[in-house]
């Protein structure tokens, strides 16, 4: 009986630790509490909004470096969405397509794009900035969720030319517009980069996430706490609001 109990005991521990390990408790607070969220059509730009609020000031916590990669902090005002995985420019598979808000100061994952605008394509990663990504449920991490991986040794799925490369996991950096003003962040969408699609539903998440480099137990960037989420659910009970 003794050696069944201390193995439970070891993995409870190895559970427990690996969890904590990882947790975003330091940033939760009312810069991450969701009051509202909305997508906006501009018919005359043909574009999307993107649009929450918070209880606090958006975008205001930002994660403190870890230092390294491995580990390293992301915190994300997340809106998985009804769209496939094709109308963001992807190969067909499962998944929520999510248009993530994220800021992580311990690396860069947008080449293409100086979003500090000081002429460095590679020191962005602080900045606000928009990522595409497909979650999947994923119960190897507290939060509940991951972004998709794929077999880095296997013939690499379609991704957007915009895609940072070397990640192996649905993920695209697009290079949208990030406000994040008072209690209220945005980001711009423009509609034929979304296969013009309008008819979809999202929802709004609040999270903290992490890098994972070290343990393949784990996912690579995986959701470790959820702060909140809208719709209280995730049903993703909201709809695109046309606007005059
Ligand atoms: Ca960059
Ligand atoms: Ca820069």
């Amino acid at each position: 009986m003794k050696k069944p109990l201390l193995t439970l005991t070891l993995l409870g521990a190895l559970t427990t630790s690996s969890f904590a390990q990882s947790s975003g408790a330091d940033y939760k607070n009312a810069d991450y509490t969701p009051k509202k969220a909305a997508i906006k059509y501009l018919p005359e730009l043909e574009t999307l909004v993107f649009e929450f609020q918070v209880a606090g000031s958006a975008g205001k916590t930002q994660p403190k470096p870890a230092g390294k990669t491995d580990g390293a902090p992301v915190l994300g005002y997340v809106f998985p969405t009804t769209l496939k995985s094709t109308d963001i420019g992807m190969g067909a598979t499962e998944g929520i397509v999510a248009m993530a808000l994220t800021s992580h100061p311990d690396f860069e994952d947008t080449p293409l794009w100086d979003e500090n605008g000081d002429g460095n394509y590679t020191n962005d990663g602080l900045v606000w900035h928009a990522h595409w990504v497909v979650l999947i449920k994923d119960s190897r991490v507290a939060g509940g969720f991951s972004v998709k991986e794929f077999d880095h040794m296997g013939a690499a799925p379609k991704l957007p030319p915009t895609s940072a490369p070397g990640m192996h996991m649905y993920m695209d950096s697009p290079g949208f517009t990030v406000t994040m003003q008072g209690n209220t962040g945005r980001v711009v969408v423009p509609l034929d980069r979304i296969n013009r699609r309008r008819d979809f539903k999202f929802d709004l998440v609040t999270c903290y996430m992490e890098v994972n480099a070290s343990d393949n137990k784990r996912p690579m960037l995986g959701v470790y706490q959820v702060y909140g989420v809208l719709s209280g659910n995730l049903s993703l009970p909201y709809t695109v609001a046309a606007t005059n």
